[in-house]
């Protein structure tokens, strides 16, 4: 029996990292260019986009692309971006009604993970290692919906610029900052849209600030993806303090995409964390 794990771009992890796991692009793009979310040099895409005059927007993967990635599975988990800001998940669910209506015996469930980037990493690595347990369908299916229960996204964002001006955060959110060397602090709220927590200036104290809201969610040791906008420094220096105060905890460091990049913009960071 052949098990597939698929996920949109959005999710920050590569093909590569896993044999059974195929990401399906979303696209970036301006009037002069389309950039398809597949091995994209980031850098020259940020850079591009930070002198480009113009407007920049998105687009979610299209059904043919769903489609063919869930070719040759007898078994397909797909997880998507959030609902509440992304036509993604919708266009896998057509994708799957399609698809079923082709191949009646193949089973596909579809996630609506209410998050983007490290939150959806989680999700997918705890869907793998239930299949590695020899867990069924159905299993596997309940199980990751309680553990979506017990995970949360972080993020820190020195810009909003490109959120605001594609309409996915409310103009009170976007008027809320601009001011040079802020970063705002947020979540994904329950409805799978931007919840604002905090602003802070300067990283040292983003870093506080993430630690102590790890601290009130009840974070206690548990996993941690932390993805970044070229901003590795930053990134590591959260993965240390968060080594130094929880022993042991397992926290991988790694570049975000071209989707989150794009929305996160330079110098973000999106953390992921399993609670207790
Ligand atoms: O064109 C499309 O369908 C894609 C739209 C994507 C919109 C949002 C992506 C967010 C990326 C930004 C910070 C985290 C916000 C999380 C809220 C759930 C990352």
């Amino acid at each position: 029996m052949t098990v597939k794990f698929v996920v949109d771009s959005s999710c920050d992890m590569r093909d590569t990292e896993y044999s059974n796991l195929t990401t399906v692009p979303l696209t970036i793009s301006t009037d002069r260019r389309d950039w398809l979310d597949e091995d994209l040099d980031i850098e020259e895409m940020l850079s591009e986009l930070e002198t480009y005059k113009g407007r920049s927007y998105t687009a979610c993967p299209n059904v043919e692309r769903w489609m063919k990635a869930f070719e040759g599975a007898d078994v397909v988990y797909v997880a998507t971006l959030t609902s509440g800001l992304s036509g993604t998940y919708n266009s896998a669910m057509v994708a799957r009604d399609l698809y079923l209506r082709e191949h009646p015996d193949v089973k596909i469930q579809v996630f609506d993970t209410l998050s983007t980037g490290a939150e959806i990493r989680l999700f997918v690595e705890k869907l793998m290692e239930l299949n590695d347990q020899g867990c069924s369908f159905e299993e596997i299916c309940d199980k990751a919906k309680e553990y979506k229960k017990k995970t949360r996204l972080l993020f820190s964002l020195k810009s909003l610029h490109n959120l605001a001006q594609n309409g996915r955060i409310n103009k009170a959110v976007a008027s809320a900052i601009g001011m040079l060397g802020i970063s705002i602090i947020g979540t994904a709220s329950t409805q799978g849209t931007l919840e604002p927590i905090s602003k802070s200036r300067g990283d040292k104290k983003v870093i506080a600030k993430m630690l102590e809201e790890l601290k009130k969610l009840g974070y206690n040791g548990g996993k941690i993806r932390i993805s970044h906008v070229e901003n590795e420094h930053l990134a590591n220096q959260i993965k240390a303090a968060i080594k130094e105060l929880y022993h042991g905890a397992d926290v991988l460091v790694y570049k975000a995409r071209g989707l989150c990049s794009y929305y996160a913009e330079r110098g973000a960071v999106l953390i992921g964390c399993e609670l207790a």
